[in-house]
């Protein structure tokens, strides 16, 4: 494998900030200093620009089903977005089904994302039948397969909701053995009665999406999981965070010592629940869950990820088409063009997340750019046992480094963007700074506009413990 070096760049980790020259070797960082030379590398200029360590977004739903529906990137489609978004590892999702072995559900992906992952990929395993049998096999899968975090549902009944007592006793489990778990924190049986209500009065279109999941049901849930998980001794991660009730559950939580950590998404820092005003059926593009939130939950999240009541920023990546067309209807918000309860829940955005933050969070003031590299990279590498091959720029770390230009304007939209989806949440928004160059273990896979990397050469991460912080 070639040798890389790149010259004169800002390197930004979670802490540090320098100009430094970094060497490349068999895929790892040998040497970073001044004045380096290596007349035989492939030499790089990065003056003028910022390194980062390759963004790590821990929440993305490649070919994933979600009851009927099916999101419309697939393993190579949706990392080779990634990539382009300075986005050099994922951890995706393994979905057991009722009655189905966690180890042959593992297996089963592993097959269909290994020859298509364009980035370095981990599982988180959902879990949706906790009987005795089935948790017997979490040991095995944390030790011996680097699954170290398994997610569960508060919500959903019937398709993925698990009820106190399956979530308590998985956590029991996986918490003997040095994993973690992520909750999906909503009362889904409560929401589920609001749903009812509201079709039965003829409220059909996609606002009623967001009426029927209020902010306090994602606060409830959330003080409840982090109750069980504190009862049963385990670090908690409560995913896709989006309300300020639920933001105060984690905050007196942490504020008591216990092992809660929380991450919100762009979408929810970026948007309102204005967006459901749209009219006719537009506002499907925004049906996702939770729900977005008013200007003041917005705020809360903010000041959240400044003082770390909120450790990371991830994507929560499961992208649906607006149209029916190319790709079916079951991979299309029009499933619940009659009925907002049927509308496929999620939205795209694994590629905007690093320029969306840069932007609208280091340029405008709200977070450092260090802090920047922590929510995006070093803590989710941290908190899911990828650290120190992943989440800084480090000798000894892997090669994973995103060259960015901070003043380069683009506007975002969904004629430019990689992933395989026909809209952007963030159609027409003209951001500042730019991902120019990407390197995975040392490999050139995005040089501006153009693609040289290649499906297949991500590499399956076996995790160490999460939620070691
Ligand atoms: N939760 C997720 O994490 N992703 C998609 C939909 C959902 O409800
Ligand atoms: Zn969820
Ligand atoms: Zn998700």
């Amino acid at each position: 494998m070639t040798d890389v070096l790149i010259t004169g760049g800002r390197i930004v980790t979670a802490v540090d900030d320098y100009v430094a020259d970094i060497l490349v070797r068999n895929g790892k960082i040998e040497t970073i200093g001044r004045q380096l030379t290596a007349p035989s590398a492939q030499q790089h200029d990065a003056s003028g620009l910022l390194i980062f360590p390759g963004g790590v977004d821990v929440h993305t739903h490649m070919e994933f089903s979600l009851g009927p529906s099916e999101t419309c990137d697939t393993y190579e489609t949706g990392t080779r977005s990634a990539a382009f978004g300075g986005t050099t590892t994922i951890i995706d999702f393994v979905l057991q089904r009722q009655g189905q072995s966690p180890k042959q559900a593992l297996d089963d992906r592993l097959a269909l994302a290994e020859p298509q992952v364009c980035v370095d990929y981990g599982f988180h395993l959902i879990l949706t039948d906790a009987s005795i049998d089935k948790l017997k096999e979490l040991p095995d899968l944390i030790n011996q397969d680097g699954i170290s975090s398994f997610k569960m549902f508060m919500a959903y009944p019937g398709i993925l909701m698990m009820d106190d007592a399956a979530i308590f006793r998985t956590m029991r489990t996986v918490g003997t053995h040095g994993g973690m778990v992520n909750l999906h924190a909503e009362n889904g049986g409560v929401i589920e009665v609001l749903i009812e209500e509201a079709l039965a009065q003829g409220n059909t279109s996609p606002k009623y999406h967001a009426l029927t999941r209020p902010s306090i049901m994602e606060g409830e849930a959330t003080h409840r999981a982090i109750r069980l998980a504190e009862l049963a001794e385990i670090p908690v991660y409560m995913v896709h965070l989006s309300a300020k009730e639920a933001l105060e559950a984690v905050v007196e939580a942490r504020d008591r010592g216990i092992s809660a950590f929380a991450e919100t998404c762009p979408h929810y820092l970026f948007l309102t629940e204005e967006e459901y005003e749209r009219p006719g059926f537009e506002a499907a593009k925004y049906v996702m869950t939770p729900p977005l939130r008013d200007h003041h939950c917005q705020q809360v999240l903010w000041r959240g990820l400044k003082f770390d009541d909120l450790q990371v920023v991830s994507t929560d990546h499961c992208p649906f088409c607006f149209n029916e067309n190319p790709y079916g209807l079951h991979r299309s918000k029009q499933m619940g063009h009659d009925d907002f309860s049927k509308i496929p829940n999620g939205a795209p955005g694994v590629e905007l997340r690093l320029p969306l933050l840069f932007d609208g969070g280091v340029r405008s003031g709200k977070i450092s750019l260090n802090r920047f590299v922590q929510l995006t990279s070093t803590a989710p590498a941290k908190l899911f046992g990828l650290f120190p091959s992943k989440g800084t720029i480090a000798v000894g770390s892997d090669a994973d480094l995103v060259l960015f230009d901070p003043e380069q304007q683009h506007v975002l939209s969904a004629a430019s963007h990689h992933a395989n989806v026909d809209y952007s949440l963030f159609e027409g928004r003209l951001v500042t700074g730019k991902v120019q160059k990407v390197f995975l273990r040392g490999n050139l896979v995005v040089d501006g506009e153009n693609w040289l990397g290649q499906k297949g050469l991500g590499r399956y991460q076996k995790r160490s413990a999460s939620g070691v912080f």
